[in-house]
Order: structure tokens, then sequence, then C-alpha cells
């Protein structure tokens, strides 16, 4: 397998005592081990700022995973032939490169698992159903992912147990004095990440496990973002439990870690049962292994640990410090040079931070989504919505974020890119939101005084769909298509405040949706409706929505198959799968309205 060139040949730096040369980070050499990041979207340099979702793989785990295949591949921990013996070392001595990366004090406290999140539900399927009782304590932190919140409510469900939170301040830290008055001889858990991957905060987590084992209680740390970007030490940290997953350490996906401290694990009882986990089996009764077995039920992800391996093997050869060093240094120029954006504000501006710049537009206001959208046109990736922390969403008062996230390959190029991306959006919401009739440059609507529901556009919602299928086909490509959408939006009459005021928002769409529905006065079987969201794309698909189904009757509205319309436009080209559940989201609204006014003509 082909050795990383820039680990060995690096030209060094003399090291600070003037002894031992250190290697200097030289970020394009690390680039050119990666070989997606060579790539162009849409005839432009790739730059890819979403690091936090998942990182790139380099050469050496894209081959450790080809060589497997190729030449180890057999069931481990079953076969006595060689081939089976290959395969069992090589994933065992991933398990030791994992304990060795984390300083866990013993291979068996490596659980080998689908990721942080089955991590997490390990813990709360076994030692937390086991262990608790109701009225026991549950802390976790107001910044946690939806891994590290949903598996606790359901072990609070099943044993009566209670969760409580930890607060944080506005600039994303934890209230460490509303931690201390949490805690109690009735907290049992405290599950807290390492780093927010929405705020990018770095918690104290060695204060916080300190102080839960002063009251006895266990400490589950969530490190999904911090395992790749600093040094992790379990036994330094005290950690009872420590989940991370290998993607976003430079690894496969679908492989991750939970370590647990030796004892601990052996009280629990296991999380699945089947093969590899047992040590004997009659029908009357099973003897489990012993760990780390007693956690892997079934054949693991033989492949995945390995490129894990590879991955951790990579990392440390470039040196996490070195790493680490390099990202900071971003974080900081990242942080300054977004404030050259009008109207951005950072959401996240803690004083320990890790490389993520999670941001909102203001003025004028650009939804994330478009964020992403406009930003994607111009070859940058970076991730908007949630974050999987909709409480985090809540605490700001805001719906979204757009995310750039950091990581040892990312150079100062690619933040300018994103910022003269960014910059680009603000110029061009500005000057045409000051052309719009009726929307002052903040992009807020002046409510008029009646709203005019639009009109039949065809005959049937059959012959709209014709016609724009007719337009759609005259367009070349995925970008004219887009464009195209865009344009209908911007036809669209700005309501959104008004409609805000006046109805829920429509769910499931990432960004804010409004629709407002009713039987048509003059003929009540058919539906006219109106809506609105906060991004430019919802509009263009609010205005194609409004063309097949406003004006029509509720029953024609009912029949009209809108999946196969968008197969006949190739919605899938231009439209995401997560845009998609948003489309869906506002034609279910629509179709239920159609329903309402079936049912009231149903009624004597
Ligand atoms: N965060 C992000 O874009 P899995 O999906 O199991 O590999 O990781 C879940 C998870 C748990 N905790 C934290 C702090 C995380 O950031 C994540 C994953 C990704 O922010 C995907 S939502």
């Amino acid at each position: 397998m082909s050795t990383p060139p820039h680990i060995h040949d690096a030209p060094a730096i003399p090291h600070a005592d003037g002894e031992r040369p250190a290697p200097r980070f030289d970020v394009d050499k690390v680039r050119a081990y990666f070989p997606l990041l060579a790539s162009t979207v849409r005839g432009k340099p790739l730059v890819y700022l979403d690091n936090a979702a998942t990182t790139q793989k380099p050469a050496c785990v894209i081959e450790a995973l080809e060589e497997y295949y190729r030449r180890q591949n057999a069931n481990i921990h079953r076969g006595v032939y060689q081939l089976s013996e290959t395969a069992t070392d090589a994933y065992e001595l991933a398990r030791r490169k994992v304990q060795k990366f984390i300083n866990a004090g013993d291979p068996a406290e490596i659980i080998f698992t689908r990721g942080t999140t089955e991590g997490i539900n390990l813990v709360a399927a076994t030692w937390a159903r086991t262990n608790l009782r109701p009225g026991d304590e549950i802390l976790i932190s107001a910044m946690e992912h939806h891994s590290n919140i949903v598996p606790w409510q359901m072990v609070c469900q099943a044993t009566g147990a209670v969760l409580r939170v930890i607060l944080m301040n506005d600039a994303g830290e934890l209230l460490m004095e509303q931690f201390a008055r949490l805690l109690s001889p009735m907290t049992r858990l405290v599950a807290v990440n390492h780093v927010s991957n929405a705020l990018g905060t770095v918690n104290p987590v060695a204060e916080i496990i300190g102080m839960a084992h002063h009251v006895g209680a266990k400490v589950l740390i969530d490190g999904a973002q911090a395992v790749a970007h600093r040094v992790t030490d379990v036994q330094g940290l005290d950690a009872d439990f420590y989940a991370f997953s290998g993607h976003k350490l430079y690894g496969p996906t679908g492989i991750g870690v939970l370590y647990g401290k030796r004892t601990v694990l052996e009280a629990m009882p296991p999380y699945q049962g089947g093969g590899d986990m047992i040590r004997t089996v009659t029908f009357e009764k099973t003897v489990y292994a012993e760990l780390p077995n007693k956690f892997e039920a079934g054949t693991p992800h033989i492949s995945g640990a390995i490129g894990l391996g590879a991955a951790i093997d990579y990392l440390t050869g470039i040196g996490i410090e070195r790493a680490a060093a390099h990202e900071e240094s971003l974080l900081g120029y990242g942080t300054e040079r977004l404030m050259e954006v009008p109207g951005l504000r950072m959401v996240g501006t803690a004083k320990h931070k890790a490389g993520v710049l999670s941001f909102v537009m203001e003025d004028p206001a650009v939804s994330s989504l478009d964020i992403g959208v406009k930003l994607d046109q111009k070859g940058v990736a970076i991730r908007t919505g949630h974050h999987c922390c909709q409480p985090v969403m809540d605490r700001f008062a805001i719906a979204s974020t757009a995310r750039a996230s950091l990581a040892m390959y990312t150079t100062r190029g690619e933040i300018d890119a994103l910022v003269e991306g960014l910059k680009a959006i603000a110029q061009e919401t500005a000057g045409r939101r000051a052309s719009l009739p009726g929307v002052s440059v903040a992009g807020v609507a002046q409510s008029p005084a009646v709203v005019s529901y639009p009109a039949a556009f065809a005959a049937s919602p059959m012959q709209a769909a014709d016609q724009l299928a007719e337009e759609f086909e005259f367009l070349a490509d995925r970008d004219t298509k887009n464009d195209y959408v865009l344009d209908l939006g911007r036809q669209l009459p700005a309501l959104f405040d008004m409609l805000k005021q006046v109805t829920p928002r429509v769910q499931g769409c990432m960004s804010e949706v409004y629709l407002v529905g009713r039987a048509t006065p003059d003929r009540p079987d058919c539906l006219e409706f109106v809506a609105d969201a906060n991004a430019d794309i919802v509009r263009g698909l609010i205005a194609v929505l409004q063309r097949l189904y406003s004006g029509q009757p509720a029953k024609e509205v009912l029949a009209f198959d809108i999946e196969a319309f968008f197969r006949r436009i190739e919605l899938d080209q231009f439209i995401t799968s997560q845009r998609r559940n948003g489309l869906q989201g506002m034609v279910g609204r629509i179709r239920e309205l159609a329903r309402g006014i079936q049912a009231a003509k149903m009624r004597p």
C-alpha cells in the first residue's frame, strides 16, 4: 500500500527547543492525498466545507478497503483457515489502533459500532435501561445533537427517569454554575458532546466529568466532532463512555467506536443477541462472550474497521496537533473574514471553538437554504438547516443556520471562495429586494389588505402539468431548470410576514413555508391557495404548485399524480432529496385542504 508521501518528505522547520525539527504542515500536499478534493462541481473546483457532516477520505483509506476486498476478505473470529485469520488479525489490529489513538487502557474497551448514534443507543439500551429507576436524572446539554437527546428521552419513557438540560449562554457556552446546581445524588448520567456540531463550542468535558463523578454519576461524551480535531485521551478525561464515528475521522462510513471503561462494560447486559457475542448457547441458557465481542453481535463491518485503522495511521502520521493548529488558524481567519459579509451574524461565538462556522444572513435576509443552493452553484459545499440540533435553533430563535466546517485539508483560498460567494449573494439579494414593489430591503412584505388568490392557470391540473412540462423540456440542464424555478418564484407576491402571523409553518420543509388555502368563493368545490417561504428556491416551487393546483376542483387535485409529474420534468435532476421532502410537505398541506373541501361537499 502506498505511504502518504508528505508524511515523510515534508520540509522540516526548526522545533522551538532547537533539537527536534517539526515537519512543516503542508496543506497542499495533504490535499493531494485526498482524490475527491481535486474534483470539480459545475465546472468549478470543489470547495468542500461540510466536514462536520463527513470528511473526505485519503488514498490510504480507499486503498485499505480495496486491499481488504481484493486480498483479505473472509469472515472473522470463525474460520480456522488462514484467510479468516488474516482478516481477524487485521480487524483486531484496527481495534488496537483505536485504543492507542484515544488512549484507552485495554483493546477490550473498544466496541466497534456503526457510528456515534449507535454507540449512544447502545449505552441507552443496556446501561441506562438496567440501571435507571423512576426519578433518577439524566443530564444532557442544550447543544446536543438529536442522537444525544432522543435515546435518553426513550430511556426516560421506559424507566421513569427524568431528563434535565444544562443551559447555555448567548455565545453557546454551557452555564457551568447551573450545571453544578443540577447535579445531585439523583443524577445518574451526564451525556454531553465534546464539540458542538451546530456551534463549534468546545465543552470543558474534563471539568464536567469531574463534577459528575463527584455525585456518583456516569458520563458519556459524544466525541463525534472532536476526535478528528484534537488529541483524545479517554483515560486522562476519566470518561465512562466516549462515542464517535469513523466517517468524521477521514475513515469509512458505517463504522464507529464506543469506548467504555472495562468495569462498566462488564457489568452491562449485551446490546443485541446473535452470532459472535456468545460463549455457549443451549435452548435453556446462553453464556455471553467476553468483552468486546459481547457487544458486537453478528458479522461486523470488517472493512470499515480496517479502513478506520488506516485513517488513524494517516492522521497520526501527519500529527493531530499539527492538523489541529492548522484548523485553529483557519478558524480565526474564517471568523474574521466572514465579518466582511454585510448582514452576516455568527451563531456560536464561544471562546473555545473548533472549526465550525455557523451563521445567518439577516440584512438582506437570505434563508440558509438559499445560501446553500447559491453557494453550490459556485462549487462551494456547506451544510444548511438545523444540523440535527433543533433545540439549539430554538435557543437562538432561528430556524436554521448555514454552516461551514473545516478539516485539516481546508485552505485559506477555500475560505476566501466562501466569503466571496456570500458577498455576491448579499449584493444580489439587496439589489433584487430593493427593486421589488411592496417589499422593503429587509425583505419584509407590506401586509396587503386583501390577499388575491390566483385563478386557475389551465382547465385542469393535467393541462397545467402539460404546459409546465413543455416549458421544462426547453431547458437544457439542471442549472437552467433551477434558474427557471427561481424566476417563477420572483413573480410570486411577497406575503411571508403576513402569512406567518395567520398560519402555522408547513412541517417538513428546510426553510420556513406558510400556506393558506380555502374553497373558491364562487366555485366551492375548487381549491385556491397562497403561500410564501423565506427561501427563493422554495418560492419557485410554490409557484409551480400554484400553477398545477390553485383554482382547480378538489377532486382533481386529489386525483392528480404529482409524482408522475415530478418524474416527467425530471425534478430529481435539479432538486435535492432534502428539498424534495419540503416539497412533499407542501403537497401534503394542499391535499389536506382538498380533502377538507371534499368532506365539506359530502356533508348534508
Ligand atoms: N453530525 C453534522 O452534519 P452519526 O450520524 O452517528 O455518524 O453521528 C451523529 C452525530 C452525533 N453527535 C454529533 C455531535 C454529531 O455532529 C453527529 C453527526 C452531522 O453535524 C450529521 S447530522
